[in-house]
Order: C-alpha cells, then sequence, then structure tokens
C-alpha cells in the first residue's frame, strides 16, 4: 500500500501495551482517521506489537508503526516512522539507538517505507521527556530553531510537536508552523474532545490523538470530525 503523510489530517496513536476490545478496535478502524499509528514510550514489545498489527490488518485504514526501540521492529507496516528527539538532552535518543539499529539493520531496510521524524518535546512530565532528559523550558525561537533544523537542514518529512498528556500552547503550535516550509507539522496531546481535535487542526497539518482512545471512547472518535478543507 503506497501511503501519503502528507494527505493526513487526523491519527490515530494506540499503545501496543494497552488493552482494547475487539469491538473499540473496530470503531477507531472504522472512524474514518487517516492512519493507524502503532507506538508507545514504554513495555512495546515484539510481541504486542504483531498483536496489535494482525488486528488492525483486518481493515483497510493505513498502519504504521513508530519504532520505540530496536527489539519491538516488526515488520508489514505501511511504513515505519523514526523519532528523532531534537531536543533530548540524551544523545542515545537522537542518533544512539538509531546508529545501533542500522548497525544490524541497515542493509536490509525498504528506505521507502521509512521517514524520519523531528520530535520537539514540550510537556516535561511526559514519559517520553523524562525517557530523553529533554529540554522543555523552550521560548518560541527555540521551537522555530528546532522545527528549521528538522525542515530545512536535515529535511525531515515530519516535525513533531509533542505535548502527549496535556494540551498545548496553540499560539507556539501556529507560530512553528509558520517556519515549516516543506515538513508536515504534527501536533500531539492532550486531544480529548473534537473542541480542541479542531483548534489544534486550525494550527497543525496533521493532529494525533492516543490517551482518550483509552478513557473515553466516544470523545476519541468525536475528534475525526474535521474540516477536510483546506491542507
Ligand atoms: C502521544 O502525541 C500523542 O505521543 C498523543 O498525545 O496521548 O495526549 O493524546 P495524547
Amino acid at each position: 500500500m503506497i501511503v501519503d503523510i502528507r494527505k493526513w489530517k487526523h491519527v490515530f496513536k494506540l499503545d501496543p501495551d494497552r488493552d482494547l476490545t475487539d469491538e473499540t478496535l473496530d470503531r477507531l478502524c472504522q472512524s474514518g482517521t487517516d492512519a493507524i499509528m502503532v507506538g508507545g514510550s514504554t513495555g512495546v514489545t515484539f510481541e504486542n506489537t504483531v498483536d496489535l498489527l494482525s488486528r488492525i490488518r483486518q481493515y483497510e485504514v493505513p498502519c504504521v508503526l513508530e519504532i520505540s526501540n530496536q527489539e519491538a521492529v516488526v515488520p508489514g507496516f505501511d511504513l515505519f516512522l523514526i523519532p528523532v528527539v531534537l531536543n533530548a538532552d540524551d544523545p542515545l535518543y537522537i542518533v544512539g539507538h538509531h546508529h545501533e539499529a542500522l548497525k544490524e539493520y541497515g542493509s536490509m531496510l525498504n528506505w521507502d517505507e521509512v521517514v524520519a521524524e523531528g520530535y520537539i518535546i514540550l510537556n516535561k512530565e511526559a514519559t517520553a521527556a523524562k525517557l530523553t532528559s529533554a529540554r522543555t523550558d523552550l521560548d518560541a525561537k527555540d521551537v522555530a530553531a528546532y522545527a528549521r533544523m528538522a525542515d530545512k537542514l536535515f529535511r525531515m518529512p515530519i516535525v513533531y510537536m509533542e505535548y502527549s498528556g496535556t494540551f498545548g500552547d496553540m499560539e507556539l503550535v501556529r507560530r512553528t508552523r509558520q517556519v515549516v516550509d516543506h515538513a508536515r507539522l504534527f501536533y500531539g496531546g492532550g486531544i480529548d474532545s473534537l473542541d480542541k481535535a479542531r483548534e489544534a487542526a486550525e494550527v497543525a497539518d496533521t493532529i494525533v490523538v492516543g490517551n482518550i482512545i483509552y478513557s473515553d471512547l466516544e470523545k476519541a472518535l468525536q475528534t475525526v470530525n474535521l474540516d477536510r478543507t483546506g491542507r
């Protein structure tokens, strides 16, 4: 399947380490979302990733893997998204794990299926922020510099503003979007209603909805109802 991330407005992110009933998965996959992203910060294994992929594969929705650790790389996804945490203080999350993985698998990869994501983690309480020792105390100029770094210097296809667990600063997202020319600006964090989904979709290219799936499925499903005109 050829998947074009530039067409995505809405994505559900599912965590292989968390339980979902078949009925819930059915509703998510048939919701009209543009893609299902599989990924999580902790507890992601080969087994739970294979299991979730095989269940999602019963549907037509594109399904992509956001790789969080080398052991959980499962073939068969439409795309493989590789997070590069630009504001990590721990270099393992900028190039370290990537280097290890490429030593092992570099010659076998189909590079057409690999997409780099320039992450900017902005919620200091998020698990991913702690894991990567992210420097989250950033002003608009700092964030713009990271966004340009991803978009222009490294030519990454995705700039990902990650507020996982909390709804972020939409004005900052809007300003950051203005300095991104080629990449798709992904926004994720705290989208738990249609109103917030619309607000985020106004300023970002693609919105990612995660946690609310597990606490209020009906609200999560409503976030798909975005205005689809524009970017
Ligand atoms: C997490 O960006 C996603 O990686 C979505 O965030 O879980 O807060 O919706 P939430």
